[in-house]
């Protein structure tokens, strides 16, 4: 057993929350109050997000009331935008790693549990358009079921007696902050999955907090590892990206000696907002010069005060000159890590004190990625015609 993971407190069963952590909800919730906004002359700001993820609908309903000063009860927003949010249901998609978490649950036989604040007809909409969810759960709870939602530990309580075990040996996973309040009041084992970015300090009292589900690792916890990990990485279904090379911020040769071929983002904020920050890999195809093995990171960047994702890949090849401006295309074949943050805001599992370690780490993460893509699995990939396509 290392210190770095120490073996947590052994659990039998899990227990899911629905929004933000198995659904990407978010998105389509700002759209939909977005749209209902404008029907006040209000203009959504996105801010209210970090008031109300985790808050049960009326909380929720009442703060965006308040903050907007509408002419409305919190009773009244609700029937107004449920049939608005129904149209979307099933647009809603699974967060990365959520059906693997899923399958992996079921197919080990550790029974789940679905603890949401929404309603449970709302819950049951919104999963019956995932294939396979419904089974896996042996009880599902909505907010309209219990006395009071989260934070009140209420609903994870009736989970457990649901489940027929003791509180203490349910692990919650949760993004939200009134999720995590809820699970620990309950006296269960408590993994944070933040929804929202850049909030990992807020989460003290969960546990562990790990950056996407993706990270989870069962074992910790005394459940079945996944077994999908080879060599140190997660094959991923494949994604493509590509554009000309632009500027960076000069960070990449000079702060860390290592050059990454940044992309416009442009275009692709949808695509970089449904993956997870951290460190990918795969292969990198330049128009003139051929196609290369490739690590990279997807991070936050400081620069657009971490509202935007960028997209950093380091061709691993010696070039003996720049290229910007030439066509360059990604195909991104596995994960291998979440990102570490220096300075600040540091995800307490990765500490990570120094611009040494960090550099020592990405070089690590090199050799994982140089090795990695010469399995079949990933080295197929090398010909795929995206790579090699004209503009
Ligand atoms: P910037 O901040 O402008 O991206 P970097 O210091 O990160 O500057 O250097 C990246 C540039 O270096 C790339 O745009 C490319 O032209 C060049 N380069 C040279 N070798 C490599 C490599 N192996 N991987 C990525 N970029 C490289
Ligand atoms: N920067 C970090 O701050 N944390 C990381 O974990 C991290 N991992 C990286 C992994 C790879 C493979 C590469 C190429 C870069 C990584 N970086 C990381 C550097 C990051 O992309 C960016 O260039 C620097 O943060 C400088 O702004
Ligand atoms: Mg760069």
């Amino acid at each position: 057993m290392s210190i770095a993971n120490p073996l947590k407190k052994l659990v039998k069963c899990v227990i899911l929350d629905l929004d933000g952590t198995l659904l990407s909800t978010d998105s389509i919730m700002s759209d939909v109050l977005k749209g209902y906004l404008v029907k006040y002359g209000k203009q959504w700001d996105g801010r209210e997000a970090t008031k109300i993820v985790g808050t049960t609908p009326l909380e929720a309903a009442a703060t965006i009331a308040e903050d907007y000063k509408l002419p409305c009860t919190a009773e009244e927003l609700i029937s107004e935008i449920t049939p608005m949010f129904s149209k979307h249901w099933c647009n809603i998609k699974a967060l990365p790693g959520a059906n693997r978490l899923i399958k992996h649950f079921s197919s080990h036989e550790v029974p789940m549990a679905l603890a949401s604040n929404s309603p449970r007809e709302n819950i049951e909409t919104k999963i019956s358009c995932h294939p396979g969810w419904k089974e896996s759960f042996s009880v599902i709870i909505g907010g309209d079921e219990v006395r009071s939602g989260k934070p009140s530990p209420e609903i994870f309580l009736e989970a457990a007696k649901r489940l027929n075990v003791e509180p203490s040996s349910c692990l919650v996973i949760e993004d939200s902050l009134p999720g995590v309040t809820a699970g620990k009041a309950a006296h269960m084992e408590v993994v944070a999955v933040p929804s929202l970015p850049k909030q990992s300090h807020l989460y003290v009292a969960a546990d562990e907090v790990i950056n996407s589900l993706l990270d989870l690792r069962p074992e910790k916890w005394g459940l079945s590892p996944f077994q999908d990990w080879i060599e140190g990485t997660l094959p991923l279904e494949p994604w493509y990206i590509g554009g000309p090379v632009t500027k960076g911020f000069g960070r990449g040769s000079k702060v860390l000696g290592i050059p990454t071929a940044n992309l416009s983002t442009d275009g692709y904020s949808t695509l970089l907002s449904e993956h997870p920050s951290g460190v990918y890999f795969g292969w990198a195809g330049l128009s003139t010069r051929g196609v290369f093995k490739m690590v990279m990171s997807i991070g936050w960047n400081p620069y657009f005060n971490n509202t935007e994702k960028t997209i950093e890949p380091w061709l691993l090849h010696d070039f003996d000159e720049d290229f910007y401006g030439e066509e360059l295309r990604l195909v991104i074949v596995g994960y291998i890590r979440p990102e570490l943050m220096i300075g600040y805001e540091m995800i307490p599992q990765a500490n990570f004190p120094t611009l040494e370690g960090l550099i020592a780490k990405i070089h690590e993460d090199k050799k994982i990625a140089e090795t990695a893509l010469d399995l079949p699995l990933y080295s197929k990939y090398r010909d795929d015609p995206y790579l090699r396509s004209s503009v």
